[in-house]
């Protein structure tokens, strides 16, 4: 049925190399030819009714056409739609979201709408980048060879240490093993805590630790701010006091302040690490789209660390899931079932390098074994309360964290290791020890019933896939996580 007064359903179309595919779930109160008709005049060319200004060559060129239809009831079901290149402006991602990720949400006869993915091609991609990437930072680090998962803190409390209270946790826990101590998304520059002077106290904090360590340390220090020019000030200091990364609230930034600002990073061969605060208002509301989709438009943008969940801590997201946002920032092609919420195929132009994923949120050592198998051990692992609410205090936090993160490049269990380890062994009493298998079961049994699980997406619709991303989770239950480990 033709939307006003043209049709876009074109169920024999296949989608070239240079169109975008967008997979989306909808419901609404018309049925669902109809509503994917509406979202693609609405996103493309179209309008509500025929108009006299609509030529051949418009609507030939410029228009969306849906090729796929996948029906879970009369008005509801998952959608495929193909976009031209020829569409876009090709310097310009916001003219790409205000088409794509626009005005459909608003349409009357929607009722669900929720962008699943978005494959962008690689001529699109060419206009970035990338990030200097993973692989730059493992050798900065000098863990190129080790491949041991990076292990960083978060200072906590979130806010309210002074300047030399900061700096000093920063010392001890860097002394003690860690590669990285990090500002949380809302400390910037309050007066209990100004910029300059954390700054300054953790780089000298910092050279201290490296020199006793003979390691290289990271200060991933936040600059995020409603001034531009005051972003570019902080980065120039930052830059001139020879420090190597700097973190941004990437999602409340918003992409045009992101883009900016890692390309100042960039000219200066800063790594940049993002913090993605905000963005589960879109991806985890019935309205919205995936973090997988920002996380696309991150790597493209260039950042060189992106937070992309646990599957194991307190934040939302089972071990599949996260598994797949892990893959989204490493590698190059990636494959997806429809009951892990992805089109079957990703693909990354060469021209983008790897970034380098962190989990944090709710993370302590003794998960470390089930972060291994979500994530493999190219990652970063930050704990904040699981480092400074050790018994014995942050120090031997950070110690029991760089043990746990050893033992993964040793390929030895946490059991072994805390024989050797007691801030390890004391971390494990505390929190508990989830043994990797646990997690690896669960993975496996996503894997080995894929068919069926497709086949339940595709019956009952996004609700489905909303339930296997509770149901097959390793904690059972995200609010009792620390007890449930306790148990294992
Ligand atoms: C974690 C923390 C981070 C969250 C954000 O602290 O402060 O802000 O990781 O999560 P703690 P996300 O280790 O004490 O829980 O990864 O979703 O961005």
């Amino acid at each position: 049925m033709a939307y006003g007064g043209y049709s876009y359903l074109e169920l024999n179309y296949k989608p070239g190399k240079d169109d975008f595919v967008v997979l989306l779930w909808a419901k609404g109160t018309v049925n669902i030819n109809n509503l994917a008709e509406a979202i693609a005049a609405e996103s493309s060319v179209g309008t509500f009714t025929k108009i006299k200004t609509m030529n051949e060559r418009i609507f030939k060129h410029y228009r969306a056409h849906v090729f796929e239809i996948i029906k879970t009831s009369e008005d509801s079901g998952f959608i495929k739609i193909a976009y031209p290149l020829e569409h876009f402006d090709q310097k310009n991602v916001i003219q790409f979201c205000a088409s794509v990720m626009g005005n459909i949400y608003g349409l009357l006869e929607i009722e669900e709408l929720y962008i699943m993915d978005i494959s962008f091609p690689e001529k699109y991609q060419r206009q970035f980048k990338g990030p200097i990437g993973l692989e730059a930072i493992r050798k900065y680090v000098g863990t190129e060879k080790s491949r041991r998962p990076h292990c960083g803190t978060i200072v906590k409390p979130k806010v309210g240490l002074t300047p030399n209270e900061f700096a000093d946790v920063a010392y001890k826990v860097l002394a003690n093993g860690l590669d990285l101590v990090k500002d949380d998304e809302n400390l910037v520059d309050q007066d209990f805590c100004k910029w300059r002077d954390r700054a300054d106290l953790v780089n000298k904090a910092m050279n201290r630790a490296e020199l006793e360590t003979g390691e290289k340390k990271l200060y991933c220090c936040n600059i995020s701010d409603s001034s531009i020019e005051r972003m570019e000030k902080r980065l120039d200091y930052l830059h001139s006091h020879g420090l190597k990364l700097v973190m941004l609230d990437v999602f409340v930034l918003g992409m045009p302040a992101t883009i900016h600002m890692v390309n100042m990073a960039h000219r200066y061969r800063m790594f940049t690490h993002a913090h993605r605060a905000g963005f589960a208002a879109v991806h985890r509301s019935g309205d919205g789209y995936s973090f997988g989709i920002l996380e696309k438009f991150y790597r493209m943008f260039g950042l060189d660390q992106l937070h992309v969940g646990t599957g194991v801590g307190k934040m939302d997201g089972a071990p599949h899931t996260i598994r797949r946002f892990a893959r989204l920032a490493r590698d190059n092609e990636i494959k997806a079932s429809i009951a892990e919420g992805g089109l079957e195929i990703s693909k990354f132009d060469k021209s983008i390098a790897p970034m380098m994923p962190v989990a944090s949120g709710g993370l302590h050592a003794g998960l470390t074994e089930g972060l291994f198998e979500i994530f493999g051990n190219d990652f970063t692992m930050q704990a904040g309360g699981g480092v400074h609410g050790h018994p014995k205090g942050s120090e031997a936090g950070a110690k029991a964290l760089r043990a746990a993160a050893d033992a993964i490049g040793e390929g030895i269990t946490l059991e072994e290791k805390a024989k050797t380890s007691k801030e390890l062994n004391e971390e494990l009493k505390k929190f508990g020890y989830v043994k990797g298998y646990k997690v690896r079961r669960m993975l496996n049994f996503f894997d080995e019933n894929a068919d069926l699980f497709e086949m339940i997406v595709k019956k009952q619709g996004m609700s489905a896939i909303r339930m296997f991303d509770k149901t097959f989770d390793a904690r059972g239950n995200v609010s009792e996580h620390h007890i449930i480990s306790k148990k294992v």
